[in-house]
């Protein structure tokens, strides 16, 4: 048994002050540490600095491994440059190297993210994805609108999925990724959307990322008009809106950036029991423009992307981003919302028995330490995302990293 005690822990919105947890790979006890030590005469005491906090760990829904290795390979700035220069590109993103893969891990897991949801395109991400001390929910990518290759693009994904089913575990939860409306055939989409029912697999899918995007799936215009004419030699898109969205009606879905849905489709993700990632300075990045979280009814996460639109996947670079992009809501409200978006809502969007501090929870934990003894209890979250640069300790299943 352990016992680890910190200035505050995060329990269920509140920072309660001088308490302890006992744990070995699930919590099971919160209480002074006096009497923790009563009932765990025995436990090995973690011992944390002064004005530490003790969180859930974070979750970071939405990245890509893959992409770790072209920090200076892809044009910024406006989306359909970006993704002609992911298509001019592909030999050098699709060929990411084990160390590359295994930094953008560590980086993770050195700002405190102890689970992470992986968009894996090629499956080279698998032995590193398996291997790393995070938890990882492992999206199988299927993408590929041309007719023609339907057979070749399902084959490549079932292959991908079924190899990374056969490591499922606590730790390594296989899962599916549709790409886009406008780069996945129709037929792609139903055959991955009733493979992952069959199998009881998590689904998540790009929606609404850019102004383009948009205008190509409602009006066939637009700058992705003369993308498909040029890259891809077709005039029309792959599907249309509605039909996509009605593809996953009865499907729960995790669905990255939404930027460009109205409030009409932002409400219908809820009543359709779906929820966001928000990676927001990868929308700034690629020029999307600003997901209205106040319009947001559905659960939403934030998350950083991968550095194929990011600059590092530290967990606080965004969520001090998050924080200077939605200045219109009050700080302080808003730096609560933050930390429960990479905390207790990620966790349930991913059915992970995490992201909260509470009896019978896997033992994942992220200890900051804040650089001088809060003025009230109100301020911790804020402070916490504005000097937070890595975490101090971190747990997973009670074992420690960092
Ligand atoms: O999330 C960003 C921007 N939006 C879409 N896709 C990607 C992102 N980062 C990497 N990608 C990948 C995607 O998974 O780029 C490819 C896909 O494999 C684009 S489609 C050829
Ligand atoms: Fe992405």
């Amino acid at each position: 048994m352990n016992i680890i005690e910190a200035d505050y822990i995060y329990i269920q919105g509140e920072y309660i002050n001088r308490k302890a947890i006992a744990f070995d790979k699930t919590i099971k006890a919160i209480d002074t540490k006096e009497n923790l030590l009563a009932l765990y005469p025995d436990a090995t005491i973690h011992t944390t600095p002064p004005n530490s906090v003790i969180y859930p760990g974070f979750i970071n829904t939405h990245v890509h491994i893959e992409f770790s290795s072209n920090k200076t390979t892809l044009t910024y700035g406006s989306f359909i440059k970006w993704l002609s220069s992911v298509m001019t590109n592909a030999s050098k993103t699709s060929s990411c190297d084990n160390s590359a893969m295994e930094n953008a891990c560590n980086e993770m897991l050195k700002s405190g993210i102890t689970g992470f949801g992986a968009i894996s395109s090629y499956g080279v991400d698998l032995n590193v994805c398996i291997n790393t001390p995070q938890r990882v929910v492992y999206f199988n990518e299927i993408v590929g609108s041309n007719e023609g290759m339907i057979d070749i693009n399902y084959e490549s994904f079932e292959y991908r999925t079924k190899l990374s089913q056969k490591y499922a575990s606590d730790n390594f939860i296989p899962a599916v990724s549709i790409h886009s409306a406008y780069s996945t055939h129709k037929t792609l989409i139903n055959k991955a959307i009733s493979y992952a029912k069959e199998n009881k697999l998590l689904l998540t899918a790009h929606l609404l990322e850019s102004p383009g995007e948009r205008e190509w799936l409602t009006n066939a215009s637009g700058d992705f008009y003369e993308f498909y004419k040029n890259f891809i030699g077709v005039e029309k898109p792959a599907n249309t809106l509605d039909e996509f969205l009605k593809a996953f009606d009865d499907t729960p879905t995790h669905f990255i950036h939404c930027v460009q849905a109205t409030k009409k489709e932002l409400d219908m993700l809820k009543v359709k029991g779906h929820s966001i990632a928000h990676c927001p300075r990868s929308n700034r990045m690629l020029g999307c423009g600003r997901l209205s979280i106040e319009d947001v009814k559905a659960p939403f996460s934030v998350a950083t992307d991968g550095l194929s639109s990011n600059w590092s996947l530290n967990i606080f670079d965004e969520l001090r981003a998050a924080l200077m992009m939605h200045y219109h809501i009050p700080l302080h409200e808003l730096s609560v919302q933050l930390i429960n978006s990479v905390t207790s809502i990620p966790a349930k969007i991913f059915g992970l028995n995490c992201g909260i501090i509470a009896p019978q929870k896997l033992s994942d934990f992220c200890i900051i330490t804040l650089p001088d003894t809060p003025v009230s209890l109100e301020e911790i979250a804020l402070w916490t995302i504005l000097h937070t640069k890595e975490a101090t300790k971190v747990y997973i299943g009670g074992k420690q990293y960092v």
